[in-house]
């Protein structure tokens, strides 16, 4: 189903295999996805695993990028799911180590609470390894609710995040 087109965030994690190359593809997949115009790309960032059972996880590379979708927001979700396939994402338990992650982080300004479907992603404002390289690029970028990219990363602690080159 198509929608007039939206500005959505999606936020990019591994930490399995050759990390900042999964990411860099995974960005170039997203953007020959129908109905998916890549708008912009944060640097790439070195994180600290974060969140129960990570303990002893590789670090991750993290990023994120903002496109322009006429896609709904499951549509969207879909093509995410789908292109962690291809890069060989498999599911286990809750935070396990992964080959790449992409998770919907806003989908404009809309609110969705919908079993499997939560957007603005209900921890991203809490997480410097999202806030950090969204702020990088759209600091100005409302989450519904909670206020201002810039503004939020601000307010977080340190969490063991540094910007890699490019
Ligand atoms: N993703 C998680 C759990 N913990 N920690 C970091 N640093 N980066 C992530 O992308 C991440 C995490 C679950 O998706
Ligand atoms: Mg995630
Ligand atoms: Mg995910």
């Amino acid at each position: 189903m198509m929608t007039p087109p939206v500005m959505a965030w999606i936020g990019i994690g591994a930490n399995l295999g050759d990390t900042a190359a999964t990411l860099r593809a995974a960005i170039a997949a997203l953007g020959e996805v129908g109905g998916v115009r890549l708008l912009q790309s944060s640097s790439l960032y070195r994180s600290t695993p974060m969140g129960p059972g990570v303990e002893g996880q590789p670090d991750y590379i993290n990023a994120v990028v903002g496109v322009h979708t006429a896609l709904t927001p499951a549509a969207l979700l879909d093509v995410l799911f789908a292109v962690e396939l291809h890069f060989g994402r498999q599911r286990s338990v809750r935070n396990a180590a992964r080959t790449l992650d992409l998770d919907l982080l806003l989908y404009g300004e809309q609110v969705i609470d919908q079993p499997g479907l939560q957007v603005p992603h209900p921890r991203m404002h809490e997480r410097a390894f999202v806030l950090l390289p969204l702020a990088e690029v759209a600091p100005d970028t409302l989450i519904p609710g909670l206020g201002r990219v810039g503004t939020l990363a601000l307010q977080l602690p340190d969490q063991g995040v540094t910007r890699l080159s490019g």
